[in-house]
C-alpha cells in the first residue's frame, strides 16, 4: 500500500536581513520563513517553504496567514490521503481553498520533496528532467543609497557572483529614482546589466515619463512598473517602449499569462512557485509563455534555501530563460537553516542534487531561528 500523508507542521523562522533591502512598498530587516515539515506513513519527510515580502506589503499572504491557513484547513485537507499522487492532491487543495497561492506553493514543494525522497529521484526529475545544472542570478541592488549600491554591485561582480543587477525603485519621486538608477548604470557601463522593479509603484503617466528615460540611460528591462491589474495599461507600455516590459504581480499563473498573451503583450514574465501554488503551475505558465513568445524569468519572493531549491529545479527544466533568474533569496540572509547551504559560483548557482530538494535541515539553527 502506498504512504499516506501523516502529518504536517508549520513553523515561522525569522531571519535577519544583511542590511535593509528597500522596495518601493517595505523596507526587509527581517525575512520570515513559513517551513512545511511534512511527514509520510513511511516515515519520509518532505520540507516546504512559502515567504512573503514585509508581511502584508507585498500581497494578501502573510507568514502568518499562510502557517495559519496550512494549520487550520490546508493540511486537514492533505492528512491521511495517499501521498504520491500529487494532481489528487492539488486538485483536492484547489477545490476546497482559494487562493492561499503562497501556501499551497509551501505544501506542493513538501510533498514534491518527499516523493523524491521515496522513489530516489530530484524534484527536477520528478518534474520531467533537469536541463541545466547551473542557472545564472542577478543580484537587487536595494540599499537606498546610490554609493553604497554602487559599491556592492563592484563588490558581486569582483567575486564573479553576478553580473546583472536590478534595483528596487517607485518609493522616491520619479526623477530621483531616474537619477539614482542612471548613475548605477553609468558607473557600472558594459561591465554589467541593470534592469529596475518599481513593484506598481507608478500610474501610467508617472510610468511614461520614468521609462522613456531609464530608456535612454540603458536600463535593460522595466519590471512591473504600473499596479497588477492594469493589464491594458502594461500591454500599451510593452507597445510604446523598445525596453521591454516585465510583467510580475500582473502574473501569478497560467490564466494571467493567457489573458496578456491575448491581448498582444509581447514583454516577459517572471515566474514564482509562491504566486502560482508551486512548481507544477508555475511551469504551466512557463507553457503560456512560450507558446506565445513571450520571455521567461526565474523570479523570488525572497525565499530562504528551501523555497529557492524547489524553484531552482523547477526552472531547470525549462529551456535556457531569456532573462536569467534572481535566485540569491539565501545570499540576502544572515545565516541558513540547512545543512549544507546552495553553491553560488560563476555568476549564478548550482542546481542541487537530489533525492528530492537536495535540502537537509540544520536541526539547531532551524531551533535557534524558530519564532516561539
Ligand atoms: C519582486 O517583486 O520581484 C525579487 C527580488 C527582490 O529584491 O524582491 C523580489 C520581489
Ligand atoms: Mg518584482
Amino acid at each position: 500500500m502506498s504512504a499516506v500523508i501523516e502529518s504536517i507542521e508549520t513553523l515561522l523562522v525569522d531571519l535577519p536581513t544583511i542590511r535593509p533591502h528597500k522596495l518601493s512598498m517595505t523596507t526587509m530587516a527581517c525575512q520570515t520563513l513559513v517551513i512545511v515539515r511534512l511527514r509520510d506513513s513511511d516515515g519520509i519527510e518532505g520540507l516546504g517553504e512559502g515567504t512573503t515580502i514585509g508581511g502584508l506589503a507585498y500581497g494578501p499572504e502573510s507568514p502568518e496567514s499562510i502557517k495559519r491557513n496550512i494549520d487550520s484547513y490546508l493540511a486537514p485537507l492533505l492528512i491521511g490521503q495517499p501521498a504520491d499522487n500529487l494532481n489528487a492532491l492539488r486538485a483536492r487543495l484547489a477545490r476546497h481553498a482559494r487562493g492561499n497561492a503562497i501556501a499551497k506553493s509551501a505544501l506542493e514543494t513538501a510533498l514534491l520533496d518527499a516523493r523524491g525522497k521515496r522513489l530516489g529521484l530530484s524534484v527536477a526529475e520528478l518534474l520531467g528532467g533537469a536541463r541545466h545544472d547551473h542557472l545564472p542570478v542577478l543580484w537587487t541592488l536595494a540599499s537606498g543609497d546610490t554609493a553604497k549600491d554602487i559599491d556592492e554591485a563592484f563588490q558581486r561582480l569582483d567575486e564573479g557572483r553576478h553580473r546583472d543587477f536590478k534595483l528596487k525603485i517607485g518609493a522616491n519621486p520619479v526623477d530621483i529614482d531616474v537619477r539614482h538608477v542612471a548613475a548605477i548604470k553609468a558607473a557600472l557601463g558594459d561591465r554589467a546589466s541593470v534592469r529596475v522593479d518599481v513593484n506598481q509603484a507608478w500610474d501610467e503617466t508617472t510610468a511614461v515619463r520614468g521609462i522613456a528615460a531609464l530608456q535612454d540611460a540603458g536600463i535593460a528591462l522595466i519590471e512591473q512598473a504600473i499596479p497588477a491589474r492594469e493589464h491594458a495599461g502594461l500591454i500599451r507600455l510593452a507597445g510604446r517602449f523598445r525596453v521591454p516590459m516585465l510583467a510580475d504581480e500582473a502574473v501569478a499563473d497560467a490564466r494571467d499569462g493567457f489573458a496578456l498573451a491575448a491581448g498582444g503583450f509581447n514583454g516577459a514574465f517572471a515566474l514564482k512557485i509562491a504566486k502560482s501554488g508551486g512548481p507544477r503551475g508555475a511551469l504551466a505558465l512557463a507553457d503560456v509563455a512560450q507558446a506565445a513568445g513571450i520571455g521567461l524569468y526565474g523570479g523570488t519572493l525572497l525565499e530562504g534555501t528551501i523555497g529557492t531549491a524547489a524553484s531552482l529545479h523547477a526552472w531547470a527544466t525549462l529551456p535556457e530563460m531569456a532573462w536569467g533568474t534572481e535566485m540569491f533569496g539565501p545570499l540576502l540572509l544572515k545565516d541558513d537553516i540547512v545543512a549544507e547551504p546552495l553553491a553560488y559560483r560563476d555568476f549564478g548557482v548550482e542546481l542541487p542534487t537530489g533525492p528530492g530538494l537536495g535540502i537537509t535541515l540544520d536541526e539547531d539553527k532551524l531551533a535557534h531561528y524558530s519564532r516561539k
